[in-house]
């Protein structure tokens, strides 16, 4: 398996114990993309709204995933987030995206993953997915072939607020370019683990503060192992063309993010 630690340089080609990886901007790790003081403030933010939905759900949070989505969380905007981040994530952004970007505020969400041992009773980890296949509806394309133009162009910063991918759950990610949309039954752990062996998949072991930053093509979920012991939480973004919103997600709640703060 594939394990980057720190030493993994955001537009570099990507160093891991057994291997190059030349993904660029569209799969990248970004040390430090977060200040530690930063984090730790919106790790008490979110400490706070999860203690209220414990108290009283709402329609933002999804017990399954134990996720809310970021409006959830008093005085911690999109914006904010996006300001925090370092110019190498931004650059990324840019990179996939191009400069006019808009943030879709309905699909920013704090995750919290747990180890096994402690996860609440409803709780499951994510499975195999790619983003870009957000607002797809895998149901009713029933057994037709995915089109060519499905997946969408969307990057995700994802943000560690806490130590992950060793004692608590991280993400493991495709590292090979997939390019479209995958079907469900080509996302059942078995089809990946065949097309996909451990060399060509990592688990990357991150820092308070660390983004990951991948495009809507990038296989992953989380990584999670019976040996985990403590809590991991994070938090994500979801960035857009501002000019070229897809027409699946029209309907969500999009941000104008300046890509030069
Ligand atoms: O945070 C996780 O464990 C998984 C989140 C994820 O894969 C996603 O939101 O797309």
């Amino acid at each position: 398996m594939a394990r980057w630690r720190r030493d993994v340089a955001y537009g570099a080609r990507v160093l891991t114990s057994a291997q190059t990886i030349a993904r660029g901007a569209e799969l990248a790790i970004v040390p430090s993309a977060v200040p530690l003081a930063t984090c730790s403030l919106w790790l008490a933010a979110v400490d706070v709204a999860y203690r209220r939905i414990e108290v009283a759900p709402c329609s933002d949070f999804v017990p399954e995933s134990s996720s809310f989505r970021l409006r959830a969380v008093d005085a911690l905007s999109v914006v904010d987030v996006w300001s925090a981040l370092s110019s190498h994530v931004r650059e990324c952004c840019v990179d996939v995206l191009g400069p006019c970007l808009a943030i879709d505020a309905d699909q920013c969400w704090v995750r919290r993953q747990y180890a096994p041992d402690s996860a609440p009773p409803r709780h499951r980890p994510h499975t195999w997915h790619q983003d870009g296949a957000l607002g797809f509806e895998f149901a009713r394309s029933g057994d037709a072939a995915i089109p060519d133009d499905a997946l969408l162009r969307v990057v995700t910063c994802w943000i560690a607020l806490e130590p992950c991918g060793v004692d608590a759950p991280g993400l493991e990610l495709v590292i090979d370019r997939v390019g479209r949309m995958l079907s469900p039954r080509q996302l059942a752990d078995c089809a990946v683990e065949q097309r996909w062996p451990t060399s060509r998949r990592t688990q990357p072991a991150l820092e308070t503060g660390d983004a990951l930053v991948f495009s809507g093509d990038v296989l992953h979920r989380t990584h999670v192992s019976p040996a985990m012991t403590q809590t991991r939480t994070s938090i994500e973004l979801r960035c857009f063309r501002a000019d070229a919103i897809p027409d699946r997600i029209t309907r969500d709640e999009f941000v104008a993010v300046p890509s030069n703060i």
